[in-house]
């Protein structure tokens, strides 16, 4: 089985180990994110034939609709969409924490989400397609710090789960995949560039891959087409789960 997929923040991480992934199945890739060279990059890699660049970002309508606009022959009939592109920045308490980046993460991880799936909509039903749309276990399970991302990804989580009450008899199938630790750029970007707080968080933590994320994402939209994966929470051996706090007097 194969189609056309557009991913979602493909120049880095999770996305790109994707863009590769469905490439190498024979699939063609609608490859975006804001970074041109990487994007051109990828489509060095992996062919033009295979490979479309759409640079855009997510929080700007008039470029997700000129890039859909303008897509090449062959890859206007988009069978998947995997809505991966989003960041966490900063680890700060609630009453500590920059607004200006709460609204970064709602307006990428929610608004630019929710943007390209209303304006792909029309096509994934008329080609009784896929969506799948990267969460986080931070939907879940709240941590100190994780505020307004894991409010974000709690949306996607939800999202998902009524795009697939809303979707029913369509044929379109919906999943939601909220992995645990996965070493990517993510805590470059949330660090605002320490690769020592990076190598520190990952280091010795046999921490999931984008490639491992890749393969999932692939199994679950190469599944027969009468089964749908609702939710999907993948983590590390490594990674589990911690109690409860409690502030004493
Ligand atoms: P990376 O930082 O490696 O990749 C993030 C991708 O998102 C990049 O391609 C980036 O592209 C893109 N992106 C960010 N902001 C925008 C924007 N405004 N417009 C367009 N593209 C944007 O991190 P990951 O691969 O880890 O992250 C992918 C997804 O996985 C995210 O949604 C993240 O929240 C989620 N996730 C990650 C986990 C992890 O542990 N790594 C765990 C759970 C979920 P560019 O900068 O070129 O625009
Ligand atoms: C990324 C995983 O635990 O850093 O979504 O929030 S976590």
């Amino acid at each position: 089985m194969s189609g056309v997929i557009l991913i979602t923040g493909a120049t880095s991480g999770i996305g790109r180990a994707a863009a590769r992934r469905f490439a190498g199945a024979g699939w063609k890739v609608i490859a975006t994110g804001r970074r041109q060279e990487r994007l051109d990059a990828l489509v060095a890699e992996l062919g033009a034939d295979q490979v479309h660049a759409a640079p855009f970002d997510m929080r700007d309508e008039a470029a997700i609709d000129a890039a859909l606009d303008t897509l090449p022959e062959g890859f206007r009939d988009i069978d998947v969409l995997i809505n991966n592109a989003g960041l966490a920045l900063g680890t700060a308490t609630a009453q500590e924490a920059d607004l200006a980046q709460w609204r970064q993460m709602i307006d990428t991880n929610i608004t630019g989400l929710v943007t390209l799936t209303h304006r792909l909509l029309p096509r994934l039903i008329a080609r009784k397609g896929a969506i799948l749309n990267i969460s986080s276990v931070a939907a879940t399970y709240p941590y100190k710090g994780g505020n307004a991302y894991g409010g974000t990804k709690a949306f996607v989580r939800q999202f998902s789960l009524g795009l697939r009450a809303d979707l029913h008899g369509t044929g379109v199938r919906v999943t939601s995949i909220e992995p645990g630790m996965a070493e990517t750029e993510f805590t470059l970007v949330r660090t605002g560039g320490d690769q020592a707080a990076s190598d520190a968080l990952y280091g010795g933590a046999a921490p999931m891959t984008g490639e491992d994320i890749a393969e999932t994402l692939f199994w679950v939209a190469t599944l027969p087409p009468h089964l749908n994966m609702n939710a999907l929470e993948l983590m590390p051996v490594s990674q589990s789960f911690a109690g409860f706090q409690v502030a004493r007097d």
